[in-house]
């Protein structure tokens, strides 16, 4: 296939964390959780506002702390979508996302394998799992609470320098 030249397509997407502690009123500890686990917390990439990603994002490996069991998780689009199937749409999952529990603070690295006729190579991001807010001010540790959580999400552009041709119809047809 040829390139398409000159042209740069971009698509906005949300990547990070959300923690929440555990207490005793809105976020109970299950019994199957150890008791040294201090938060439940997850991990996702996801489009602006929900918008599906799955057509230009196949797959997302998050590497989470090797303490963690089975550490490396892949998440496939083809496997999430089949899971929607007969979904309504407010029940659709659109965020390749993982969701533990645990004690401390630890950098992920998620992996982005893009679409298969984009020809792209896979690209690395990390991220840093962060359970209390940090910050030099108290504004600053304020404005990643949001509620009882704390959210540490990063918004980014994926750029697509001068797709191939069959890879600019998906991108531009949705
Ligand atoms: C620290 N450098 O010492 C970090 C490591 C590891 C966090 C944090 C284990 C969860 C589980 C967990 O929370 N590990 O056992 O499933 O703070």
């Amino acid at each position: 296939g040829k390139r398409v030249k000159g042209v740069q397509i971009y698509r906005p997407f949300i990547y990070g964390t959300t923690a929440r502690p555990f207490n005793d009123t809105d976020n109970i500890r299950p019994p199957t959780v150890p008791a040294d686990h201090t938060h439940s917390w997850q991990v996702f990439v996801k489009g602006v506002d929900d918008v599906d990603i799955f057509y230009w994002l196949r797959r997302v490996q998050f590497k989470l702390h090797e303490s963690i069991p089975n550490h490396l998780r892949t998440l496939d689009a083809e496997t999430i979508q089949k899971e929607n199937e007969g979904k309504p749409a407010s029940q659709r999952q659109r965020a390749f996302v993982v969701n533990e529990t645990g004690w401390g603070e630890f950098e992920i690295t998620i992996r982005l394998y893009y679409s298969v006729i984009s020809a792209e190579k896979p690209q690395t991001l990390y991220h840093h799992l962060r359970l209390h807010p940090y910050g030099r001010t108290e504004q600053e540790k304020e404005a990643m609470r949001n509620g009882g959580e704390v959210v540490a999400w990063v918004y980014e552009e994926q750029m697509f320098n001068e797709p191939f041709e069959d890879f600019y119809k998906v991108l531009t047809t949705g």
